[in-house]
């Protein structure tokens, strides 16, 4: 067992109102199994705050049409509000142009397409692509079944036992035949916050793509995307207060121009003859058919929720609150933090000495407090640590330093049950 490194007592000074966010919040009043929820798996989803929700009902009751296509009021209605959508999250991380912002069904979705869309043209035998360590699946099989289809090579930055990448490493891998990296800013199984900026301009200085998996940091810190310069990033909105089925890939308006399409269909077109068929500009390139218009138009909402608490404060107050958490956590007898970076921000995976993690989220789930259990999409990081799985708890700003008591002292009971 190793003995987390003390740390020093942290005072949760509200910067926030976090009560009165809390009333924006419905789900957060529901009872579960008779208590009070204290929902701390934020990494996996957000909760929807009544503005999200209010959107999405808005739309469907009052503005629901097909988008692109009608010359109909109602028609006319959703486009606007959808492409208006558009242009909060593109001014949310500071693109340059509309055109760079494509709807996708989330984060999944968007490395799929990049994989597939830029892999099909540009990657060729013996190309290598370079991921991380830590990486969610979703950022790992897409480029292996690209590697398979064109015998590109898949190389890995390792990383430190404390669960930050090893920087000389990812340097040594960097050559003249690296094509992408693609890595993830915020782990979600580890929490560690990678250096993306140095991870960028590293690759940048051999002229190699960087495409960022912003899953987890889009809801936690600031995201600009001209000012780290990434290439692509790509967010999911259900894990940033907004609905499931929708999400982001921002790409360089260059780079999605010199892309084929993803998806042929309806939407992505000029011109269609059984000789020859030409694609449609920028965004509309690569969202063939119908979107998710509520999805996306409840994005919008999202971005203008958080905009309204504001990022920076969420960051900070997040930070307390989590640098409180691996306190607490880290004073209970038999528990090991997995990742123990200097930079971590959103979630804390713990094991606990003789209980599985599905028993601890089991047990707590029957307190009311729903943390998630499992590998986390993330088999490899569970490898390198040696564990079938962890236990997370992860954080939103929504969260409260009584829902991190109720955690410790469920956890105290499940080692009761245990003993
Ligand atoms: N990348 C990261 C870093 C993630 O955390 C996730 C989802 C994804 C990609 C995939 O996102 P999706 O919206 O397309 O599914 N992560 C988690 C999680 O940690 N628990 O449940 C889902």
């Amino acid at each position: 067992m190793i003995v987390a490194e003390k740390i020093m007592p942290v005072n949760v000074s509200s910067t926030l109102d976090v009560e009165r966010i809390r009333q924006d919040f419905p789900i957060l009043r529901e009872r579960i199994h008779g208590k009070p929820l204290v929902y701390l798996d934020n990494a996996a989803t957000t909760q929807k705050p009544l503005f999200v929700i209010d959107a999405v009902h808005h739309y469907y009751r009052a503005q629901n049409a097909n988008i692109h296509r009608g010359t109909h009021y109602l028609s006319q209605v959703a486009t606007f509000e959808y492409e208006k959508a558009r242009g909060k999250i593109r001014q949310f991380i500071n693109a340059k142009d509309n055109k760079e912002i494509i709807f996708v069904r989330g984060t999944t979705e968007a490395i799929n397409l990049v994989s597939s869309a830029y892999g099909r043209k540009f990657i060729c035998a013996g190309d290598e692509i370079i991921i991380s360590a830590m990486e969610h699946h979703s950022n790992i099989v897409p480029w292996q079944i690209l590697c398979e289809q064109t015998g590109a090579v898949l190389r890995v930055v390792p990383m430190h036992q404390s669960g930050e990448l090893i920087m000389e490493e990812y340097v040594k891998l960097l050559n003249e035949k690296t094509k992408l990296v693609s890595v993830v800013h915020i782990s979600n199984a580890l929490g560690t916050v990678n250096p993306v900026k140095e991870i960028i301009r590293l690759a940048h200085e051999r002229n190699i793509l960087v495409m960022l998996d912003a899953a987890q940091s889009i809801p936690h810190a600031p995201v600009d995307v001209r000012d780290l310069d990434c290439d692509f990033l790509v967010f999911s909105g259900h894990k940033m207060y907004g609905p499931t089925g929708v999400g982001v890939l921002y790409g360089k308006q260059q780079l999605l121009e010199s892309m084929p399409p993803y998806h042929g269909g309806g939407d992505m077109i000029r011109t269609v003859s059984f000789e020859k068929t030409t694609y449609a500009e920028l965004p509309n390139k690569f969202e063939a058919g119908t979107p998710n218009i509520a999805g996306g138009i409840g994005l919008g909402a999202a971005v203008d929720y958080i905009n309204r608490i504001g990022i920076h404060k969420i960051a900070e107050y997040e930070a307390e609150l989590m640098a409180y958490a691996t306190e607490q956590l880290s004073a209970i007898n038999k528990l090991k933090i997995i990742g123990t970076a200097k930079e971590k921000a959103g979630a804390i995976s713990f094991v606990m000495e003789n209980v599985h993690p599905h028993d601890t989220g089991t047990l707590l789930d029957l307190e009311g407090i729903a943390i998630r259990t499992g590998h986390h999409c993330a088999q490899p990081v569970m490898q390198f640590y040696g564990v079938p799985a962890t236990s997370r708890a992860s954080l939103s700003f929504y969260n409260t330093k009584e829902d991190i008591d109720a955690l410790v002292k469920g956890l105290h009971k499940v080692m009761e049950v245990f003993k």
